[in-house]
């Protein structure tokens, strides 16, 4: 993805073109080149627009300040953080390979150091053997109890076992990873809405969480993943994982933009510490490289 200098060639394309339709042009050229997605360049294109016709933007200093405030009005920041009093039940959702199960023991790391909570890892993705398997092996490492069934099970009874074992045992956060791939995505989508179904069901009075993570070098697919499962199950929030990779992670912006889910945490790398929570300003000038 050509986001290296990004913010380099912003201020670039301001100290040396003249503004012009051809300036526009090219400025909505390499928004879309940052992940940004057609439409929210556009817009934003249409805001800078109007602000240089003002004349409110004297230096390149400014218009990069400018363009970082309005694509921070774009972005939605959250941090969930579980109720000790109740059941937590967090899904994670994502097409495979994007970082689901390496996602699940982060988090549940993190809320173990955060706030001394332990969690119950759902290994919900029956699909792969291997799958059931990772979370076997997270589960050892951080010391946590892993509900699982052998492959090919029912996905949605591993998910019914491991909220009715937590509830016994008074556990407080279920982390439940899911298949990214089905046969086919019809496949995948009732599936989900299945287990959406149990899960519902069963939790009335707890929290009921759905994450979707996303990977950082996925570019534009990112928006057309986070629409598709958003529309079959509804997201509250958004992980962005490889975000140690190339990549800047612009794709996040459309995300929030349209469809008004916040982002939570960035994964950083493999170990169980590569995971932050996701911080606006830092996200805003690394990807404009402001210092
Ligand atoms: N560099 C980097 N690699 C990651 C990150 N998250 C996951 N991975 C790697 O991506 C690969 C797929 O991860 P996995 O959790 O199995 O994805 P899943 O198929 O969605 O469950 C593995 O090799 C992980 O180690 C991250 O934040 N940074
Ligand atoms: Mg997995």
């Amino acid at each position: 993805m050509a986001v290296t200098g990004f913010g380099r060639r912003l201020k670039n394309l301001f100290t040396t073109e003249k503004i012009s339709d051809h300036f526009f042009e090219d400025l909505e050229d390499m928004l879309i080149e940052s992940d940004l997605g057609a439409k929210t360049s556009l817009e934003l294109v249409e805001k800078l627009r109007k602000e240089i016709k003002r004349n409110t933007i004297v230096n390149e200093k400014e218009f990069i300040k400018t363009v970082r405030d309005y694509l921070s009005e774009y972005l939605i920041v959250d941090d969930f953080k579980p109720d000790e009093n109740k059941l937590n039940i967090i899904m994670i959702l994502g097409v495979n390979g994007v970082g689901k199960t390496t996602t699940i023991a982060k988090l549940a790391s993190y809320y173990k150091k955060e706030f001394n909570m332990t969690s119950v890892l759902s290994a919900g993705d029956t699909f792969r053997a291997a799958a059931i398997d990772q979370l076997i092996y997270h589960g050892d490492k951080l010391n946590m109890r892993v509900v699982h069934q052998q492959q090919g099970s029912d996905p949605g009874s591993v998910i019914f076992d491991s909220i009715d074992s937590a509830f016994s045992r008074g556990e407080k956060i279920i982390i439940a990873d899911t298949a990214g791939r089905m046969h086919n995505r019809d496949n995948l989508v009732k599936e989900l809405k299945k287990i959406n179904k149990i899960i519902s069901n069963k939790v009335s009075d707890g929290i009921y969480k759905k994450f979707l993570v996303i990977d950082a070098t996925t570019g534009q697919n990112g928006i057309r993943q986070a629409e598709s499962f958003n529309e079959a199950v509804g997201l509250d929030g958004i992980i962005m994982a490889k975000y140690d990779s190339a990549s800047k992670g612009g794709i996040i912006i459309p995300i929030c933009r349209d469809l008004k889910i916040p982002v939570l945490f960035l994964g950083t790398g493999e170990g169980y510490d590569d995971f932050i929570k996701f911080d606006r300003e830092n996200f805003l000038n690394y990807l404009l490289g402001i210092e």
